[in-house]
């Protein structure tokens, strides 16, 4: 079912919440931001957004580590959640909340929905004798464990044959109810590789899943106890799963869960996110998550990454980056060539270096700076007059002045009935975007504002303005041509800079200052920052757009060249204060 871009259905977004046994990588990173991007992108669509991110404490090997580093898990989860927290402001992610497993406000009602589980019958007592993968704290079914050589599918660690009594959820109970919803998109599962493959293993049967652990003897206090029997705790990813709706399970808030809920997330915990917590929600008589989507890994310069190779893209590599090329630039690596469709994607230094050049300093970077420059040079600075848009020969008489400056000049065009009528391409990338946005297709809906830029870049080497600017004089209505010209630019520049703004909200802010713009932005509204719909403010010459008299300060350039010779960046420290 298509996401709702063109109403006010409340839009809640989330990512899974992280294991706090250590540092935030470009993992974490890489997920909490395309969620990041999507906020963005749908408060700017003019929709009610909650996002929603934070950390996974109950797990045992958060109690390991802890021991390991001579402290309690409590106080080695609150280093760990500060430093995803530190993360994250660090990444400008607009989150609405963090959550943190351990706080009151998730167990008292994860709590709850269990002992309505057990309640209602859905969840049960039993025996249960399977292979458990301890490095990531679950259970796997034979067929998984036979096909992984009884090892870990993710780490490649020893399975372990593990006899339990425990509480049980019938899973079983929902398989047709499954089948029915991801097969007929109720529950979008995305991208389609990844539906085909869950609904190839629901084929298989669904077993009852374990949803307990028994507490044994020198087991860490950590865990919220099963309701009404403290011989057992809640098995961890039963009751992260609920964090989801433990936080919007407000009178203020519940509207989000009403809305449209899209859940991100790897690859590797897809199951859990489109199997087991739809039928919880289910048996619990409530709406299934809208889309679930799974992306592929980040590996490192061509190698998959792991604690035992070291080679892991930590945060403070991004730090560093940041620190070189600007956050914005960062964000803009990440999103536009990251995993977000079904094949991994590679962090290598070269690949960076090329596409900041390719898509920031010499196409977004530079188109604006030379629409600022020229406007600067030939106007003082004024934008002075508009343009309707409509920049089409024949019918536009002021490009055709313009070719016959050119002509003058002996700079003739190739192709002299060419048209670039700039509001219906602006319109038509806008509503791309848009459409690119309903499934998640976040480099779809950034291309769409880059397709912009191109068609103007295209457009500036075509009529050349500033070999027309040294013709004026020899023409009747050279003036009105040149005018035209960049507002035309102007105006498509700044369309593009909003469908560029949710990857790159710093730069995008910086070029509206500079460009007298600001008046997008809204900072008295909370929600998007902005002070129309995108449909409003995406209208070629209305209310929100350049208008004459407008100041277009110079500004430096957005991103300086990068030279491919120098040298990869260091990570940076991290900040003190921490550890
Ligand atoms: O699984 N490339 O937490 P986790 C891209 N607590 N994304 C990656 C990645 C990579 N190489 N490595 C990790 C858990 N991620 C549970 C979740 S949710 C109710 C509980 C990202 O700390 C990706 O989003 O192991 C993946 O799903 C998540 O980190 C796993 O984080």
């Amino acid at each position: 079912m298509p996401s709702d871009t063109t109403n006010q259905t409340p839009y809640y977004v989330t990512t899974p919440i992280y294991y706090v046994n250590d540092r935030p990588h470009i993992g974490h990173c890489y997920t909490t931001l395309i969620a990041d991007v999507a906020a963005r992108a749908q408060r700017l669509v003019g929709r009610d957004v909650f996002f929603l991110t934070g950390t996974d404490e109950h797990a045992e090997k958060v109690s390991k580590t802890a021991a390991e580093n001579a402290k309690t898990p409590y106080e080695w989860a609150t280093i760990n959640a500060e430093r995803f927290r530190d993360a994250f402001r660090f990444m400008n992610f607009s989150n609405d909340d963090f959550v943190r497993t351990t706080e009151d406000r998730h167990k008292d009602k994860a709590s709850a929905y269990i002992e309505q589980l057990l309640d209602q019958g859905d969840i049960e007592l039993g025996d249960y004798e399977g292979w458990y993968d301890p490095s990531q704290e679950e259970y796997l079914t034979e067929i998984v464990a036979k096909e992984n050589d009884y090892k870990s599918p993710v780490t490649g660690k020893p399975l372990e044959k593990r006899v339990e009594q425990n509480y049980f959820f019938r899973l079983d109970k929902y398989q047709d109810w499954l089948e029915q919803q991801i097969t007929s998109g109720e529950i979008s599962v995305l991208p389609e590789a990844r539906k085909n493959e869950v609904l190839g293993r629901l084929k298989q049967g669904l077993m009852k899943v374990p949803v307990s652990r028994r507490i044994k003897e020198g087991d860490a206090d950590w865990g919220i106890r099963m309701p009404g029997d403290d011989a057992h705790r809640i098995y961890v990813w039963i009751e992260a799963l609920c964090n989801y709706l433990t936080i919007v399970d407000t009178d203020e808030r519940k509207k989000y869960w009403d809305g449209e809920v899209v859940h991100l997330m790897a690859k590797d915990i897809i199951w859990f996110h489109a199997i087991i917590w739809p039928a919880m929600l289910h048996a619990l008589g409530k709406e299934p998550p809208r889309t679930v989507y799974a992306h592929a890994y980040w590996i490192a310069e061509g190698t998959k990454m792991s604690k035992s190779l070291g080679n892991f893209i930590e945060i403070d590599l991004l730090r560093a980056y940041a620190e070189k090329y600007s956050l914005d630039a960062v964000r803009w690596f990440l999103t536009t060539q990251g995993p977000l469709g079904a094949n991994d994607a590679d962090f290598a230094h070269s690949r960076f270096i090329e596409v900041y050049n390719a898509d920031l300093a010499n196409s977004v970077g530079n188109s604006m700076s030379r629409v600022g420059n020229m406007v600067h040079k030939y106007y003082n600075g004024i934008i002075p007059g508009t343009c309707n848009g409509e920049f089409g020969f024949p019918n536009g008489s002021s490009l055709q002045t313009a070719l016959k400056a050119l002509e003058n000049a002996g700079k003739a065009v190739d192709d002299p009935t060419r048209t670039f009528r700039f509001a219906e391409f602006t319109s038509n990338a806008t509503d791309n975007a848009l459409r690119a946005l309903e499934t998640v297709d976040l480099e779809s809906m950034l291309d769409s504002g880059r397709s912009i830029v191109r068609h103007v870049d295209e457009f500036i080497s075509y009529c050349a303005p500033f070999t027309l600017a040294k013709q004026l004089d020899a023409l009747d209505d050279g003036d009105h041509a040149l005018t035209s010209i960049l507002y035309s630019c102007a105006e498509a520049l700044r369309i593009a800079s909003l469908l560029l703004s949710p990857a790159m909200p710093e730069k995008m802010a910086e070029l509206w200052r500079n460009w007298s713009c600001s008046h997008l932005a809204d900072p008295n509204n909370a929600n998007s920052g902005f002070v129309a719909p995108l449909a409003e403010l995406a209208r070629w010459g209305g209310e929100y757009s350049i208008k004459k008299g407008q100041q277009i300060a110079k500004g430096d350039a957005l991103f300086m060249r990068a030279d491919a010779s120098e040298p990869a960046p260091e990570p940076a420290p991290e900040p003190e204060r921490i550890g």
